[in-house]
């Protein structure tokens, strides 16, 4: 059986002095790093959007970050600038090991949000992860990293209903917590058979 390591935006901006810093986002780098080795292959995603995205507040005149508009594909969280390409934010933690097998890139369309590593956030657009992980025969799936409210939780449920076997090790996850989106988040995992640990 081929398992897979997701490691979830495990970026500066998610981690203590960043645009979006997540509480406690760098404790988890030592441990993904010793999660590492005992997997077949090990996937990193990278929040990667272009100045004046959609999801920035800032783009919004008279709105604020963490208040919700409407988009076309639904209902978006604003946030405060973050992760933009090619920035020191989006770099990932400099501690973090990144020679995984594959680095995939989310958000990078102006006009679109993306948490899932799978899908972006109109839930019909691939990111191209699902081709990878099937045509590499890979089945089995355990994520970690930033945040487990939003882009892991996102990830996770979207691999789980795609027939992938997920388990979210919440050790190696840290969460925003936004209006009750933790709480949220585990009840959506466990419903769509994510196994938390
Ligand atoms: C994330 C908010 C905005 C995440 C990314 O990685 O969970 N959250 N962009
Ligand atoms: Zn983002």
């Amino acid at each position: 059986m081929t398992q897979a390591l997701i490691v979830i935006d495990v970026q500066n901006d998610f981690c203590p002095g960043g645009a979006l810093a997540v509480p406690g986002g760098d404790e988890i780098v030592a441990g993904i790093n010793a999660m590492i080795p005992a997997f077949d292959a090990v996937i990193l995603t990278q929040d990667w959007h272009p100045a004046g995205h959609s999801s920035f507040a800032s783009s919004h005149p008279g709105k604020g970050p963490y208040e919700m508009i409407d988009m076309p594909y639904g209902p978006q969280v604003l946030w405060p600038d973050h992760c933009v390409q090619g920035s020191e934010g989006a770099q990932f933690h400099p501690d973090l090991r990144t020679d995984g097998d594959l680095i995939i890139r989310k958000g990078f369309r102006a006009d679109i949000d993306s948490y899932s590593a799978f899908y972006e956030n109109d839930h019909e657009t691939p990111t191209g992860l699902e081709g990878y992980l099937r045509t590499r025969g890979i089945e089995t799936l355990t994520m970690v990293g930033l945040a487990t409210d939003f882009c892991v939780h996102f990830s996770a449920v979207d691999a789980a209903r795609l027939g992938f076997q997920v388990t979210v090790a919440l050790d190696h996850c840290r969460a925003i917590d936004l209006d009750g989106s933790l709480a949220a988040a585990m009840s959506a995992m466990t419903a769509a058979g994510v196994t938390l640990e």
